[in-house]
């Protein structure tokens, strides 16, 4: 198949690329660059050292044969985004292009502002374009499992079957998301379900958990093809943030009393659930709900695993929470699809931490100590950025 992946010089679009060249699919990537301005603006870079786009291509080519077309732009340009869908004519195209952290989009109104229109604008054109070019094309969207937050209710796969007043209809499941970054997906996934059901394009929406780890079985092949590792208070992830605190000596920051329970996934899910999903197109006019996530575990549980497999003195500190979330709640969570498309997941283990362990002391040099503090407050108490 021919797989355009937006978002391939990302955290996980990059692996992905990879991953689907290596499965004998003809693979381009497009990007922005926009992840890695913001680490200009905030000061960190991923702990990982990272080549450039067209090195990491160049590393490919030279590594395994196969050749990845770049195209270089921004989904919110229309322009751009229609050109690239005329000349690669892509079957499938996996969207991970957008601003992806929760803490930045509640930086201040302007992080708000860019986060919906960067990820909301960047998705209404890549439909358009979709509409437009050939409506063939199976759109594979990242969402995110905190599209749905916490209800007191089992979570389905994107649908609710519902009997009310005597009367039953199928609903999108209700969303109460946590960010302005959450509620960008939550738009996207409207925006989407609407084409589908108006155009008859065909989607799917995969809502994925917290990613975790850093290598598959392609970036290990040269240094040249790792992908990033953020650390930071601001674009780290909780299990990955845990596992470099740990190494530094820094205590695990657990925000609040760490009751806080989320679907998490190891990277190498995430590249095999994307390659089953392209391979598995929804059908003409169909919205597909996955929710992409292996297991469930409080911050906490996620804390003590990790204090528990590290060959050292590792404490966890519970801080005040800068977010607002629920911290003891119920979590039950449908997540059957992809096992029944031929998910079989790596679950969370001490041989994946301690491999990451080893990651982190190679790079542990390159870690500014000051980010991995919290300061973005979701009921923003004291604004740590002044608005410009
Ligand atoms: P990332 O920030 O590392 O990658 C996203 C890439 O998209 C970046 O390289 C960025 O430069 C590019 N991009 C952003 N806006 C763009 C635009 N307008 N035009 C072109 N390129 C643009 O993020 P990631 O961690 O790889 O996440 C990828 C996707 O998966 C995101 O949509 C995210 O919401 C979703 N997701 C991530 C996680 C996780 O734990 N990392 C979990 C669930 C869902
Ligand atoms: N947390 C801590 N301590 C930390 C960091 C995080 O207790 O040092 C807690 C947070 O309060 C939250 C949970 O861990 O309850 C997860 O936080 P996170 O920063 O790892 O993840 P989140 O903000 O939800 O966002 C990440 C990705 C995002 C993706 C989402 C999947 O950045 O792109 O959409 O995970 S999900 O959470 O399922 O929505």
């Amino acid at each position: 198949m021919r797989i355009l992946v937006l978002g391939g010089d990302g955290y996980l679009g990059w692996p992905t690329a990879l991953h689907l060249s290596r499965c004998g699919h003809d693979v381009a990537v497009a990007d922005n660059f926009a992840r890695r301005q913001y680490d200009y603006e905030l000061g960190v870079e991923s702990l990982v050292p990272i080549e450039t786009l067209q090195t990491r291509v160049a590393a490919w080519r030279e590594v395994t044969g196969a050749s990845i077309e770049v195209f270089v732009g921004d989904l919110t340009d229309a322009d751009f985004t229609y050109d690239m869908l005329r000349t690669f004519r892509p079957h499938a195209v996996v969207h991970f292009a957008e601003q992806r952290a929760a803490p930045y989009s509640m930086i201040d109104r302007k992080h708000a502002v860019y986060t919906q229109v960067n990820n909301v604008v960047g998705t209404l054109n890549l439909l358009y374009a979709i509409a437009e070019v050939d409506r063939d094309i199976h759109l594979v969207k990242l969402g995110t499992m905190g599209e749905y937050g916490t209800p007191n209710i089992d979570i389905e796969e994107g649908w609710l079957d519902l009997e009310y007043k005597g009367r039953k209809d199928r609903v999108l499941f209700p969303k109460r998301p946590g960010s302005f970054y959450h509620l960008s997906k939550v738009h996207d996934s409207h925006n989407i379900e609407f084409t589908c059901r108006i155009w008859g394009l065909r989607a799917t929406d995969l809502n994925q958990g917290v990613v975790y780890g850093q290598q598959t079985p392609e970036t290990v092949l040269d240094d040249r093809l790792a992908t990033r590792f953020d650390y930071d208070a601001v674009f780290g992830t909780v299990l990955n943030r845990f596992v470099i605190q740990a190494v530094l000596g820094h205590p695990l920051t657990v925000y609040g009393r760490g009751g806080q329970r989320r679907g998490i996934i190891d990277i190498r899910d995430t590249v095999r659930c994307i390659q089953l999903a392209c391979e598995n197109p929804a059908e003409r006019g169909e919205f597909r709900v996955f929710n992409q996530m292996t297991e469930a575990m409080s911050v906490q549980e996620i804390a003590e695993t990790v204090v528990r497999c590290f060959p050292g003195d590792a404490r966890i500190e519970h801080l005040d929470n800068p977010r607002v979330e629920h911290e003891d709640h119920y979590y039950n969570v449908t997540h059957t699809r992809l096992l029944e498309l031929g998910l079989t997941p790596h679950l969370l283990s001490d041989t994946l931490i301690t491999s990451l362990f080893d990651v982190t002391k190679r790079h542990a040099h390159r870690v500014r100590p000051e980010a991995l503090t919290p300061k973005v407050d979701w009921r923003r108490h004291a604004s740590p950025v002044q608005e410009t």
